[in-house]
């Protein structure tokens, strides 16, 4: 008998297989509304401008080889990303506090805090928001975190932020407890805090010595603004935290598959980089080594050239902009359908996602009837819809809000 033989089949990872199960899909109609993955008016998927003009650049610069990067990765990338998400005035970037290290992508920010958190500080507790992206609970398990926790977040008779039932489990955390926070457009609500409430977070997590380990995968597409959507994480540095954050470029830059990520540490004093930042190199090191350049090469000459940089700002602009007149024209196009129910969560939510409250009943009618793809808690990524196909996506969640609850659908196994 084979010595692989017992190896029991896990279960499908939801997001990728219904982009597989829409590849396969025939049927002329199919939308796919899953992976968080930005798609142009037109449906295809989109190489920022300044991306194809950089990477023409690096291709042709022939002092550019393919030697191993550092460990810790790519200098220059690290200390731009750092800078993009603590600001360019940040106090610890001044006392030299803070400072990155790549990743591969964001999962591999969390994956690397994680392992130095359980390894380094002892950290057994997580605590992730009711819900959250799904990979936050695997990572943090498989690092061997013992203790893993969620915290309310999301009011489903509202369709807004359960702010009381977030402080009220926050408060039940034991000291140094990690608690994980979206930075800016909250995957899978699109529901985030208000600066006000950011403010009564930290207050709270500083009383009861919580660490923040924020995931910041959607920079800039909440505002539109990098700045103006990284206020949480430079509130709480300014407020004196240490903390983790977790960059992740393929959304932003449009890197999916190059996995250009960050991981920034802030501390209290700038003594203890030396021993932190060896630890995290040999975290890496035990990983893989060291990271891989190309998206790390583009997304530095990006953000280190102010011309290229002030380019990669519009696409931003325009990929948030066209993500909010998504949003317009599906609550108008539902409430003009009749559809039963309030609507108006759709363009209230901001980032990429929107948590329509479609129940899995009424997604199953909608993938099985229509074609349309979407994860089983009613998520959709925005981006998926555009001028010629949110006439057949309104109608087809009318249809499911219609009749989509009361209609039993075969369960397909493979979802
Ligand atoms: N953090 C959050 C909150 C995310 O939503 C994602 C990606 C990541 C981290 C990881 O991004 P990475 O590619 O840089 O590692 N979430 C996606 C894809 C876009 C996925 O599930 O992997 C999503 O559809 O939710």
């Amino acid at each position: 008998m084979s010595i692989y033989a017992k190896v029991e089949k896990g279960p499908a990872i939801e997001v990728f297989a219904l982009t597989q199960a829409f590849k396969d899909d025939s049927n002329q109609n199919k939308v796919n509304l899953s992976v968080g993955a930005y798609r142009t008016d037109s449906g295809a998927p989109w190489v920022l401008p300044v991306v194809r003009k950089t990477e023409i650049k690096i291709a042709s610069d022939e002092s550019v080889n393919h030697e191993y990067l550092p460990v810790t990765g790519l200098e220059s990338f690290t200390s731009a990303a750092t800078e993009l998400v603590l600001g360019a005035d940040s106090i610890a970037i001044k006392e030299n506090r803070a400072f990155g290290v790549q990743t591969i992508s964001g999962t591999g920010a969390l994956r690397v805090a994680a392992e130095f958190l359980h390894t380094q500080l002892n950290r057994n507790v997580v605590f992730y928001s009711n819900p959250t992206w799904e990979n936050h609970h695997k990572i943090f398990a498989d690092t061997g975190f013992t203790s893993l926790h969620s915290y309310r977040y999301w009011d489903q008779s509202k369709r807004q932020l359960d702010f009381k039932g977030m402080l009220a489990d926050l408060d039940q955390a034991p000291p140094g407890a990690v608690i994980i926070l979206h930075a800016c457009a909250h995957n899978p609500t699109g529901i985030d805090p208000t600066q006000e409430q950011w403010k009564e977070i930290a207050d709270l997590m500083e009383h009861k010595k919580l660490f923040p380990l924020f995931d910041s995968a959607y920079q800039g597409f909440a505002s539109g603004d990098p700045d103006r959507d990284a206020w949480a994480v430079r509130y709480f540095v300014s407020r004196g935290f240490e903390l983790l954050t977790c960059q992740s470029f393929a959304k932003n830059f449009g890197l999916y598959c190059e996995r250009a990520g960050n991981l920034t540490v802030v501390q209290q004093h700038a003594s203890t980089k030396p021993a932190v930042h060896s630890q995290l190199t040999l975290i890496i090191r035990g990983m893989y080594s060291n990271p891989p350049a190309y998206g790390a090469r583009i997304v530095s000459t990006v953000l280190n050239t102010p011309e290229l940089r002030q380019e990669w700002m519009d696409c931003i602009k325009l990929m948030s902009s066209r993500i909010r007149q998504m949003r317009a024209l599906l609550r108008d196009k539902l409430v003009a359908l009749g559809t039963p129910g309030n609507w108006d969560h759709i363009v209230n939510q901001i980032g990429m996602f929107s948590y329509t409250g479609l129940n899995e009943n009424q997604v199953r009618y909608l993938i099985k009837e229509y074609h349309i793809y979407l994860l089983k808690t009613g998520r959709i990524n925005m981006c998926g819809l555009n001028t010629g196909n949110i006439e057949y996506v309104a109608k087809a969640i009318n249809a499911s809000v219609t009749a989509g609850s009361n209609v039993s659908c075969p369960c397909d196994n493979k979802l």
